[in-house]
């Protein structure tokens, strides 16, 4: 029998049994807790001041996600120490062949990552060899980026991906906090899958709206990790979207 998206638990037994390993058609997956409803993207370089920021955040968010900045500045090993205050989710955009989408999504999981970010046009057999790697933790698929030039290709085919995703098993969606009605058009495809929408603030989407629209989290970088007090920047935010998490 074919195991059902894990996120169908999640739904049904709520959040707050969520960030455990979760048992559904046979297979254990991980969940994601959702409390605040928000994730910290650290894009910063400098690893001391990133580390610090992730502690200073770390009870206010439901992850933090991390990209190449920080990686490439950091190394790797970045995923571990943060793993040790916070889920992680790696944000590395994978877009390959399926071998070594394979490789690079155990890499990550391997040191750390609860999750990790892959691109969906890559296609199917891309996608699936991403959800198999990845075991227990979370394969999230990018239907449509959210700055200026996702338009041009990616939101053409956004719809397609999502479907595509759903077959291939994955936890979830990054759809954009800058264009609310693509996050509630991937929201009638996802169903019960997750959507993390980046996008709010810096690059003018709003966390309400995205919320609103359909997005389980949003993903906030630069307001919170640029802001001279971080932590108070990511309590606003979270009170702001609270009563729609
Ligand atoms: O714009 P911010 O500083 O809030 O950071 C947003 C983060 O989310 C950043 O790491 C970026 O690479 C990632 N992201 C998008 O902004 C848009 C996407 O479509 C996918 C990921």
């Amino acid at each position: 029998m074919e195991a059902e998206p894990y996120s169908y638990a999640f739904n049904v037994i709520g959040s707050d049994m969520c960030d455990v390993l979760i048992n559904v058609g046979g297979l254990k997956h991980y969940c994601m807790k959702r409390d605040t409803g928000l994730i910290l993207a650290l894009d910063e370089t400098d690893a001391v001041k990133a580390m610090r920021i992730a502690a200073a955040v770390s009870d206010k968010v439901d992850a933090i996600k991390i990209n190449w900045p920080l990686i490439l500045s950091a190394g790797p090993d970045v995923i571990t120490q943060l793993s040790e205050v916070s889920d992680v989710i790696c944000d590395l955009k994978v877009a390959d062949i399926p071998n070594t989408v394979r490789l690079i999504v155990e890499g990550a999981v391997s040191r750390g990552a609860s999750g990790v970010i892959v691109h969906a046009f890559t296609g199917e057999d891309s996608l699936r060899e991403a959800v198999s790697a990845a075991g227990d933790a979370e394969i999230f698929a990018v239907t449509e980026m959210s700055h200026p030039g996702g338009g041009t290709f990616t939101a053409k085919h956004a719809e397609e991906m999502a479907e595509m995703g759903v077959r291939c098993g994955v936890a979830g969606f990054i759809a954009p906090a800058t264009r609310p009605d693509r996050i509630r058009a991937i929201r009638s495809i996802a169903g019960d899958l997750k959507i993390l929408s980046p996008g709010v603030g810096a690059q003018g989407g709003s966390a309400l709206s995205a919320i609103s629209a359909g997005a389980d989290y949003v993903i906030v970088g630069r307001t919170i990790y640029g802001a001279d007090d971080p932590a108070s920047v990511a309590s606003s935010l979270a009170d702001e979207i609270r009563p729609f998490v």
